[in-house]
């Protein structure tokens, strides 16, 4: 499992105290220069006022408030079919309420509702139950509505949203204080020879020194439950995070079927290229000698050292003229786009949207219009894997679907004049789970940025023309575990929309002994582990309505002789215009070197010139990644939307998102396997879904100690406008300038700004482009049953 989480991340906010908190003393922040923080505030005043707005029609994707939460959650607690127990009380045996988050309505349902055409879609939540007071524990999302609670609110089956036909997956997990409880018994019975081999004990008394966690899922082997485990050094004590460094190169195979601790078993050991099938047999092996130890004694362990390998303060030799400040961001005459914060609509240029926050997926978009036209229903992040591979067990059986951990419930303050310019528009981020709502304050920012790079320019003998590339940007970070994945959605002044993903934080490493096919050796006893990261989104494309096909645009070599070549044949090359029919061809790999193109096009609405208006979709920086891994044992059948780059469905009710958090449970029987999505389906101009995955292959190397970098472990996708203008629309914005080169006789160049120049006027205080980080704060907790809203509580030894 993910590391640092001890306990199920449903139940997260439930057992937060438990937890190491991962940023330290974010309230003791050493200011070096305290001169330059100030107040934002001063800077928000400076004058020029944002601008509002009111969106169209009321978010009907909005979080659920904490009202409605409450109030879902009152709710289930009067049904008595479900026998549920206030997260507070429960245990493991106990059915409890895990999350609560909304149930987006269907699109058939809001698009009529957008249009004019229908009322507007009831809200209904769905809330995700833990039905633990069972010999076979399983989760289950069930709905509740519509919202308000009246007398009409019923539970509602959403078996419609299961390609098995039910939301409920056995938990084969719900016991994890049983299963640390069990390890360290083993660990003790084998104290003697792990200080030996590892140089460390972790017994039921003491277990200050390391700390053992394993494979994610677990594995169904035979109808046995197996969880391998391995032995990580800790960091408690330290300044640093970091615990993923540590692993320790010793294994051992438990089998954990059922809730009776007393017949679960160890299956064996593993060690430097050797098994023993038994604990009897490794200690007799150990005992007689017969253990062949790693050639590197050493294992990876963290020292008090501040300047450690895996800290990430400032060390090393000052760099040239870095005692001066770098350049900064300002926005000199305030917000240029518009926010109506109630309903979390914004409006930038001729770009609105929606915004959405869930537990699982963070944030996501609806309603994407450009010019006034919806150009997305949707845009947002679906699922993460990150799978491992090595010699050992639980490098090999490490596959994580993020959404089970949550994107939503991680992505915490963003760090102002870092993550986001000070000017940014900050927005917070509340999410249900374990019968309380919590609200990462500032977890999402819109800012407006120069891109550095002109979006347009010309020189010719008498002028040079250029635009600048002004872009607004939508970010969050979600730190799951050891990882931040930062997303960032960019709209572009040509009307293409770019999504990024990019990673930093700590990598999962392995013991190097034989790993060497599986990574790069990195440290002492240390291997970089290989692994795909793959992340898979959603854009609901709708170009000038719904009835869209999809095309491939390619270009080929061919040879052809023309009625001027003297019946020669010239190599060339032509335009290879085909249509993907249906779903028996939507899984698309993108082919090598860029000269095909990805296209959704509406073959109705043509544009003057014959051809059919669309959208492109271009892999961005990184490029697009699948998994490289092929039918992975570890994720079965919740790994189908991760076999390929990109792929295409039509859109339905029933099908709204690849996964559901909780196939982690059991990934050979998932309650979404995204495979039974293709079904044969006609894609000719019909409503298309396109399922896009960003990522990588990440070999870590020595430059990813202590934290990965961003410069390069980032992939993104862009979607751009593809003759579905006349023109290019940047030429709207009056930034940009032409110069008319001096005559003879009049020596001065002319320039023509349109409005653009001469501003801003005034002088800016600089203070104003440092945030002050003392007020980086802990995030808001309310507890739902008994609901108290009055008395909120901060939990700021963690901010999780
Ligand atoms: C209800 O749950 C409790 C545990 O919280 C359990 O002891 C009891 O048997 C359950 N009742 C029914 C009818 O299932
Ligand atoms: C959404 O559509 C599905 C499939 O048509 C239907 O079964 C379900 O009841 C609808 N959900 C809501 C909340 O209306
Ligand atoms: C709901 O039902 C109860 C009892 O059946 C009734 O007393 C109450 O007036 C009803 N409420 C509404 C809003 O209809
Ligand atoms: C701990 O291990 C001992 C044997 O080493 C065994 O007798 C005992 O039942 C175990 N306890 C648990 C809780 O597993
Ligand atoms: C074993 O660990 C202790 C600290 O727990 C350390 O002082 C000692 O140097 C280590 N021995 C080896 C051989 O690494
Ligand atoms: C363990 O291996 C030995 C031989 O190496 C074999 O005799 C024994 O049956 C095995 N035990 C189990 C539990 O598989
Ligand atoms: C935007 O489109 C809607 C219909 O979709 C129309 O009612 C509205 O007037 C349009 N607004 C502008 C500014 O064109
Ligand atoms: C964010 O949350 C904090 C704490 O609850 C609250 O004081 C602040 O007003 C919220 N900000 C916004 C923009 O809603
Ligand atoms: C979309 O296509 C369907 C037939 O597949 C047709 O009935 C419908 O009118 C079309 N919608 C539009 C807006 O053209
Ligand atoms: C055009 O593309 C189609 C589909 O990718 C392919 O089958 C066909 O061979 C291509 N034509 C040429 C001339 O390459
Ligand atoms: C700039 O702003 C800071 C903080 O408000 C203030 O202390 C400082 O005096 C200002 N500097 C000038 C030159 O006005
Ligand atoms: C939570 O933290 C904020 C900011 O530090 C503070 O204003 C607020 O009073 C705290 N709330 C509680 C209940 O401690
Ligand atoms: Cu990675």
């Amino acid at each position: 499992m993910r590391s640092l989480f001890a306990v199920p991340l449903l139940f997260l906010v439930a057992h937060v105290s438990a937890k190491v908190s991962r940023l330290s003393h974010p309230h003791t922040y050493h200011k070096e220069h305290p001169d330059t923080y100030i107040n934002e505030a001063d800077f928000k005043d400076s004058g020029y006022p944002p601008p509002r707005t009111h969106a169209p029609s009321s978010n009907i994707w909005a979080t659920l408030s904490n009202d409605e939460a409450a109030s879902v959650i009152h709710w289930l607690h009067h049904q008595n079919s479900l026998n549920l127990t206030s997260a507070k009380k429960a245990g493991a045996w106990d059915n409890t309420i895990s999350v609560v988050d909304l149930l987006a309505p269907n699109k058939t349902d809001a698009n009529k509702y957008l249009s004019g055409q229908g009322p507007k879609p009831p809200r209904y939540a769905v809330a995700t139950i833990m039905f633990g007071a069972s010999e076979h524990p399983y989760v289950q999302d069930i709905g509740v509505g519509p919202l308000p609670i009246s007398n009409n609110t019923h539970l509602l089956d959403l078996s419609y949203l299961s390609t098995k036909g039910s939301t409920k997956i056995r938990n084969y997990n719900s016991d994890e204080e049983l299963q640390t409880k069990f390890l360290r018994n083993i660990s003790t019975s084998v104290a003697d020879i792990t200080k030996d081999l590892i140089n460390m004990t972790i017994t039921t008394h003491d277990h200050s020194q390391g700390d053992i966690w394993g494979i994610d899922p677990l594995w169904i082997e035979d109808d046995r439950v197996i969880y391998w485990v391995s032995y990580f050094g800790n960091v408690q004590g330290f300044q640093f995070d970091g615990t993923t460094l540590l692993p320790q190169g010793l294994f051992f195979k438990c089998d954990i079927t059922g809730r009776d601790i007393s017949k679960w078993s160890v299956k064996g050991w593993y060690y430097n290229g050797q098994f023993w099938n038994s604990t009897e047999a490794f200690r007799d092996a150990w005992e007689h000698g017969k253990i062949q130890k790693a050639d590197q004694i050493n294992s990876p362990y963290l020292d008090a050292d501040q300047h450690a390998w895996y800290g990430t303060d400032r060390f090393g030799k000052a760099l040239p003229h870095d005692e001066k400040a770098p350049p900064v961001s300002i926005a000199p005459e305030g917000q240029r786009f518009a926010v109506d914060s109630k309903n979390r609509y914004v409006e930038w240029m001729d770009f609105s949207f929606y915004i959405t926050f869930t537990r699982d997926t963070g944030m996501r978009l609806f309603d994407v219009k450009y010019k006034n036209q919806t150009i997305l229903y949707e845009l947002g992040l679906q699922e993460a894997i990150a799978h491992y591979a090595g010699s050992d067990p639980v490098q090999t059986g490490t596959a994580y679907l993020d959404t089970y951990y949550s994107f939503g419930a991680y992505a915490f303050e963003l760090v102002d004049g870092y993550d986001c310019p000070t000017y940014s528009h900050y927005l917070n981020a509340t999410f249900h789970a374990g019968e309380e709502s919590r609200t990462h304050r500032n977890a999402i920012c819109l800012f407006e940025m120069d891109m550095q790079l002109p979006i347009s320019r010309h020189s010719s003998a008498k002028y040079v023309t250029v635009t600048r590339n002004t872009a607004l940007v939508l970010r969050s970070v979600s730190t799951v575990g050891n990882y931040d994945y930062t997303f960032s959605y960019y709209f572009y002044l040509d009307g293409s929309i770019e999504v990024k993903v990019s990673a930093s934080g700590y990598i999962q490493s392995a013991y190097y002994a034989q790993n060497d096919e599986y990574g790069y050796r990195i440290h002492h006893g240390l291997s970089g582990s290989m692994h795909d990261h793959v992340l898979t989104f959603k854009a609901d494309v709708d170009v000038l309505g719904t009835n869209n096909s999809f095309a491939k645009h390619g270009a080929v070599a061919s040879k052809e002789s023309y009625p001027w070549s003297a019946g020669h044949k010239r190599s060339t090359m032509k335009m290879n215009r085909t249509w993907i029919g249906s779903e028996d061809e939507s899984r698309l790999h993108v082919e090598g070197n860029g000269q095909v193109q990805y296209l959704v096009l509406n073959k109705d609405e043509t544009n003057e010139y014959g051809e059919p208006r669309g959208y492109r979709i271009m892999p961005g920086m990184g490029g697009l990644h699948h998994l490289t891994i092929q039918e992975s044992e570890d994720l079965i059948n919740s790994q189908s939307f991760a076999t390929h780059h990109m792929y295409i469905t039509k859109q339905k009710d029933t099908e709204p998102r690849v996964s559901n958090a909780n196939n982690n449970l059991n990934p050979r029987d998932p309650i979404v396997d995204f495979n039974k999505f293709f079904d044969g389906d006609s894609l000719d101009q019909e409503d298309l879904v396109l399922w896009v995955n960003l990522g990588m292959t990440h070999i870590p190397h020595t430059g990813d100690l202590p934290n990965t970098v961003q410069s390069t472990a980032q992939s993104s996708f862009m979607l751009l406008p593809h003759n579905y203008l006349k023109g290019d629309p940047s030429r709207q914005t009056k930034e940009m300038v032409r110069i008319q080169y001096g005559k003879k006789n009049e020596d001065m160049a002319k320039v023509h700004t349109f409005g653009s120049l001469p501003h801003p006027r005034g002088l800016l205080n600089l203070s104003s482009a440092y945030a002050d980080l003392t007020q980086y704060a802990g995030d808001v907790a309310i507890r739902k049953f008994p609901y108290d809203p009055l008395h909120p509580y901060n939990d700021t030894d963690s901010i999780v």
